[in-house]
């Protein structure tokens, strides 16, 4: 054997025993050619609406994704954080107030603010009227201060319905039936109105949400 042929046998040996060092791959001796490509695995998307959980917040719904339509439906549809129209919300109320004295109807026409809070199942608010201050008699029927809260503030998805507690800072109260229509995640519509002997009131408010 010449000396060329003996390089060339040894280059040969060392080569193969070069490819075959790897055994990282459980022993099976083929060559683990995915290891420097091998970044973990592919992100889920479970629900294969595109959004990767982690992005998608609800990654079992393809309906509800970053950008989907948020609907009144208990859920955050689109994964901002909000829920429905959950959040705070504001308006006034025309409240209108008739009090019997001593045989004699009094009427009393108010502009009341309204401010509410709503969270998924609940929406928790509260009217505020300030009769004028200057009327005795106004202060003496309706009081300081006339407010209105609902007795149960569970919410349907866009509704509420029941008893409305009207309250006076004289010491009296009575109840009122009232309800809540939302046609919009951003605008609501709030009304209550009672009617006693000596006491009618009705109020309506358009709320919006800040
Ligand atoms: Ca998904
Ligand atoms: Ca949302
Ligand atoms: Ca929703």
């Amino acid at each position: 054997m010449g000396y060329a042929s003996a390089v060339l046998i040894l280059l040969t040996a060392c080569t193969s025993q070069t490819i075959v060092t790897d055994d990282s791959n459980g022993g099976s001796g083929k060559v683990d050619t995915a290891d420097t490509a091998d970044t973990g695995s592919p992100p889920r998307d479970l629900d294969a609406d595109g959004y990767p959980a982690g992005e998608d917040c609800m990654d079992l719904n393809a309906d509800v994704h970053p950008g989907a339509t948020e609907v009144f439906n208990g859920l955050d549809d689109d994964c901002d954080g909000i829920f429905d129209a959950d959040g705070s919300w504001s308006g006034m109320a025309d409240v209108e107030a008739t009090a019997v004295y001593e045989g004699t109807p009094y009427a009393y026409a108010l502009f009341c603010p309204v401010t509410g809070v709503r969270t998924t199942l609940q929406f928790t608010w509260t009217l505020a009227c300030t009769p004028d201050a200057d009327d005795a008699l106004a202060q003496r029927l309706l009081g300081e201060t006339l407010s209105a809260t609902p007795v149960n503030d569970a919410v349907e998805q866009a509704s509420w319905t029941g008893e409305v507690l009207v309250a006076s800072t004289n010491g009296w109260d009575t109840d009122a039936q009232g309800s809540v229509a939302w046609s919009t995640l951003s605008a609501a519509s709030l009304e209550f109105s009672l009617s006693a002997a000596s006491l009618s009131l009705s109020a309506e408010a358009s709320l919006t949400r800040k």
